[in-house]
């Protein structure tokens, strides 16, 4: 890994491959989302810039500023007793997951497949934060701060992004402070991060320790021009486009992954193989899931598991026989509004988001 550090919370993310970038960020193998609430070694990290040095929760503030009537400024465990604590099981996923298959190729961490997890995120609501600040009618937008900063401007935040004041007062928007029932890891934003589920890994700030209350759309850091963007119109490599025509990321598209069996796998023809792994989506639920052992010329629908949670993901699995040669196992998951994963390629666009081109999983049946 390129940080050669003793942190011993990096070296226990040992299914982590590490990418080629100053900022840390790495991302498991697909086989490693297996366990319904992904564990610690195989989460991925995402940083845009530095991280905060170890940071002492007992020292840590929030603050709540803006387009309030009575800003508040609370430590750590003020914030635990002073608002009721919920627990939500909620994906998280990078919105540039996936552009390693963009093509033609763009440039930004090179996500493949694992830039995404599912966790139990406690903490307090959003809501419950802004109706004790007091949100003024002018509210229209949250804005997120904290201190880590760019690895290449002296100074400037490394993110500062937010989101639209109706989801800040979404029963799911939370203020977390613990992941999967352990405190949230300093690599996760521990003390203190925002938890938006259905919104791109972006709005989800880390180490978040001021809580601006915009009157327009936030501007902060990476939140204008390509940043966190698409195109509201498709856009074509090479050509240029229109800024005005892009909007922020707040939906993540339809997806799936297969975790079992791994890539390389073996199987024996006489045998019934399992495919199996998770879908999940932003606002619009899964509907199904099916399975290709042919390249897509032929697809078996897949068993998906009750919805529980809105915003966890959901198991599918479908047993299939296959001959015996080389296969390629794809899953294409489908949403309520029948919007599918794309078999090939999901819309290109200038920074490479929201890929959610079917997972394909190799092996071979001998
Ligand atoms: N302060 C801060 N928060 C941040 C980031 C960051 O660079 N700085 N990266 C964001 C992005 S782009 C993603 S995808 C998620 C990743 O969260 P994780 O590292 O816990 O997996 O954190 C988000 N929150
Ligand atoms: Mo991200």
């Amino acid at each position: 890994m390129p940080h050669s550090s003793t942190d011993t919370a990096l070296a226990a993310k040992t299914r982590l491959r590490w990418l080629d970038d100053d900022a840390v960020n790495g991302e498991p193998p697909a086989d490693a989302l297996d366990p319904m609430l992904t564990p610690a070694e195989a989460f991925f990290v995402r940083n845009n810039g530095d991280m905060p040095a170890a940071a002492d929760p007992k020292g840590w503030r929030l603050d709540v500023t803006g387009e309030v009537e009575r800003p508040l400024s609370l430590s750590v465990a003020e914030l635990m007793q002073s608002f009721p604590v919920v627990t939500i099981t909620a994906v998280l996923e990078c919105a540039g997951n996936g552009r390693a298959f963009l093509e033609p190729p763009v440039s930004g961490a090179q996500w493949r497949d694992g830039a995404v997890g599912c966790a139990r995120w406690t903490g307090v609501r959003m809501r419950d934060l802004l109706e004790r600040a007091g949100v003024k009618p002018s509210a229209v937008y949250t804005g997120h701060h904290s201190p880590d900063r760019s690895l290449t401007i002296p100074d400037r935040p490394a993110l500062s992004r937010g989101i639209p004041i109706a989801k800040a007062l979404a029963p799911e928007t939370l203020v977390a402070f613990k992941m999967n029932d352990a405190p949230l890891p300093r690599l996760h934003g521990g003390p203190l991060r925002v938890v938006v589920p259905g919104y791109p890994g972006s709005a989800w700030q880390k180490w978040l320790d001021r809580l601006d209350i915009r009157d327009r759309e936030h501007d902060g850091e990476k939140m204008t021009g390509t940043d966190y963007r698409l195109p509201v119109v498709p856009a074509s490599p090479g050509e240029p486009f229109d800024l005005a025509s892009f909007a922020v990321i707040t939906d993540m598209p339809v997806k799936s992954v297969i975790t079992r069996p791994a890539s390389g796998f073996r199987a024996s023809p006489d045998e019934a193989l399992t495919v199996e792994g998770w879908a999940w989506s932003g606002a619009t639920p899964v509907s199904d899931v099916r399975v290709s052992a042919d390249g897509g010329a032929t697809w078996a629908p897949a068993r998906v598991a009750e919805a529980g949670e809105a915003f966890a993901w959901r198991r599918f699995s479908a047993t299939l026989r296959l001959p015996p040669g080389p296969v390629a196992l794809m899953a294409q998951a489908r949403d309520v509004a029948g919007n599918a994963q794309p078999i090939d390629h999901a819309p290109w666009n200038p920074r490479g988001y929201c890929n959610n081109a079917v997972h394909r999983v190799a092996g071979r049946v001998m």
